[in-house]
């Protein structure tokens, strides 16, 4: 299959610890790569990436099937239980620039609980870190990934009453990522189609943007 028919997608989760970041990842990798679990402190410590190639069916290119190549990079929370601000942020600029400092980040996921309330301090901390790992452009490459969707839905929540009620901060938050968001239950083992559904949304993000990548340097070459 020539080059022109493959496309790469680099993508990153960020968020507050046991928001389901690692979760996100697997289920949009399709795999269980990534360690998640219920904890009374931060699971993921270190940032990890994993992939998943020859994903078919999610979209054509000129009449031709795309082959997309996904990469994701999970990563410690903000805040986190026992590291601090600095060594999530170094450790999470490290990676960036080591793994897509040459083909560039297509999208960070801010991955946030749709069944708990988004308060403005705890947005206003998870904006400024996102904005000092991405820079000015955040929200062009940004988008919010609503996790615990079940528990919203268990809870009588359509998207649409959802969002009728939802924290002012969370409508403001969704309105500067230009609406960029997507509701995802973690909990069902997510089926091809689904997963494909997911993906698609996401290729209409990166598309939304022009196809742009977001160039990450390590933190020396800025200097
Ligand atoms: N019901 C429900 N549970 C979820 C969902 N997503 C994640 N979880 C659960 O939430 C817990 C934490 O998930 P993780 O993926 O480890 O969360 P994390 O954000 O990576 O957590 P840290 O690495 O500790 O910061 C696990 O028990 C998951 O099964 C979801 O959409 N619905
Ligand atoms: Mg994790």
């Amino acid at each position: 299959m020539a080059a022109s028919d493959e496309m790469k997608i680099n993508l990153v989760v960020l968020g507050r610890t046991q928001t389901g970041k690692s979760t996100a990842g697997n289920t949009l990798l399709g795999s269980s790569d990534f360690e998640s679990h219920c904890s009374p402190s931060s699971v993921t410590t270190r940032c990890s990436l994993r992939r998943s190639c020859r994903i078919s069916g999610i979209a054509r290119r000129s009449g031709r099937e795309l082959v997309l190549c996904l990469r994701v990079l999970d990563t410690p929370s903000y805040p986190h239980s026992s590291l601090s601000k600095e060594q999530v942020r170094d450790s999470v600029r490290s990676a960036l620039a080591h793994h897509f400092g040459e083909e560039g980040l297509h999208l960070a996921l801010l991955v946030l609980r749709a069944d708990l309330p988004l308060c403005p301090d705890e947005s206003h901390q998870v904006v400024q870190f996102i904005e000092e790992l991405l820079g000015p452009t955040w929200t062009d490459f940004t988008a919010v990934l609503l996790t615990h969707a079940d528990k919203a839905e268990e809870a009588g929540f359509s998207e649409e009453a959802y969002l009728h009620s939802a924290s002012s901060t969370l409508l403001s938050l969704l309105s500067s990522v230009q609406h960029k968001y997507i509701f995802l239950d973690n909990q069902k083992s997510i089926i091809k189609e689904e997963r494909a559904i997911v993906l698609r949304k996401l290729l209409n993000f990166i598309r939304q943007n022009n196809n742009q990548v977001l160039l990450l340097k390590h933190t020396k070459e800025l200097n």
